[in-house]
């Protein structure tokens, strides 16, 4: 079984999974020769609603590279894809954002200094080039799963989980934040979001910053016993959080398991995206709050049934509204689904499949840009290794574009 089937079957065992200590180094021994193979997509979109994508490429010599892409043209093709990490050890799960000059930021994993670290490169030049990366985590503990947003100032903040142990796939302990206030060039001491607590079981962070320049944080977390989905947020535009919401209070498992399962409109106020196994086997559901994360209504569903529903995205319209992908289980094949409320979140539309294929669709991202048009990408398998695909809507998602591969 390859990495990457291995991976999302194990989606479906982590969860009660007795403590499986692993290491990516282990796991890149696993790798059976293959053409490169591209793999969980981050997606920004600029100004002009042109898509960025940075992921990890993972290599015939069986390392993982960070790669770089745009489009110029609206998403209709795209330039050719660039190596950004300057160290052949594996780098993994990018995150990208893109600042209002159309400049890329990327965050990722790496293991050059022996195991997993955070590290981070920006781009000046719209990606033509990026800087030489530069480590924002100082622990001894391996960190992973970073995910990077601005400030109005064009500022990064990355979030990421301080790992104390390996769950599977879904590496736990604490969450922590840094922030930089020169654009990058240098990074304050990290600070954990919500230490208070232990044992250290909150993992896949989500990150947003609102119109205050607040940060604002989503994750999962097992210190009730189950897992639940908690929030915190900063108060002054600085490092200091809040106490933590908990955001469903449901004896049930509320998970996140992508890049971009929390998004904060324009009034402030989050909606987060989530698996939850309430019905006895895994759904999707969304929560949002009116007053900036204090407090959370009652989730709606957004796809339930005996069908597997996991790892959904968010973005939210100019008008606030949330839209979602996730994957849903269709004769034995992931496949991307689609739905998006016109009312806020009280419901949703009936879930949409964005493109039948007998392959493996992993990995949906979901980023609504300024103009309202919807971008989405994902990865499967119908070459026989794993690929990009591009789809585009600019009415809303009624239609979407042929997906376009991305190079
Ligand atoms: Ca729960
Ligand atoms: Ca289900």
């Amino acid at each position: 079984m390859n990495y990457h089937l291995d991976r999302l079957s194990c989606f479906f065992f982590f969860i009660v999974a007795i403590s499986l200590v692993s290491s990516h180094a282990s796991f890149a021994a696993t790798i059976t020769p293959f053409s490169p193979s591209d793999y969980s997509p981050a997606l920004a979109v600029d100004m002009s609603g042109n898509p960025y994508l940075a992921w990890e490429r993972v290599l015939d010599d069986q390392q993982n590279d960070i790669f770089f892409t745009k489009s110029a043209d609206g998403g209709t093709t795209f330039l050719p894809s660039k190596c950004i990490n300057t160290n052949p050890h594996t780098q993994a799960r990018a995150s990208l954002a893109i600042d209002r000059l159309g400049n890329p930021f990327v965050v990722w994993f790496d293991t050059r200094d022996g195991q997993s670290h955070i590290y981070f490169a920006r781009s000046y030049d719209g990606g033509d080039t990026f800087s030489t990366p530069l480590r924002i985590d100082s622990f001894s503990e391996p960190g992973e799963i970073p995910q990077i947003s601005f400030d109005s100032k064009g500022n990064p903040v990355v979030v990421w989980v301080r790992v104390k142990w390996y769950n599977w796939k879904n590496p736990l302990g604490h969450i922590y934040i840094t922030r930089s206030y020169d654009g990058g060039v240098t990074f304050l001491p990290s600070v954990c979001v919500d230490c208070n607590l232990k044992p250290y079981q909150q993992g896949w962070p989500s990150l947003a910053i609102d119109a205050q320049d607040n940060a604002v944080v989503a994750w999962h977390d097992f210190r009730n016993g189950n897992w639940d989905i908690y929030l915190s947020k900063t108060t002054n535009g600085g490092l200091t959080f809040s106490p933590s919401a908990l955001v469903v209070n449901n004896p049930s498992h509320q998970f996140l398991l992508s890049k971009r399962a929390l998004a904060v409109d324009s009034s402030g106020n989050p909606h987060i995206a989530f698996s939850d196994n309430r019905n006895g086997n895994w759904d999707i559901y969304y929560v949002r709050s009116y007053n900036g994360g204090g407090s959370f209504l009652e989730p709606v569903s957004v796809d339930i049934g005996p069908a597997v529903q996991f790892m959904p995205t968010i973005s939210v319209d100019l008008s606030n509204n949330p839209y979602l992908v996730w994957l849903k289980g269709v004769n034995g094949y992931p496949q991307v689904f689609f739905s998006k409320s016109l009312d806020g979140g009280q419901n949703f539309t009936p879930p949409q499949q964005i493109y039948a294929i007998s392959a493996t669709q992993n990995r949906p991202y979901i980023v609504l840009d300024s103009l309202n048009n919807v971008h989405i990408v994902w990865v499967d398998n119908r070459s026989g290794r794993y690929d990009i695909y591009y789809t585009k809507s600019i009415d809303g998602g009624a239609i979407f574009s042929t997906p376009v591969l991305v190079p």
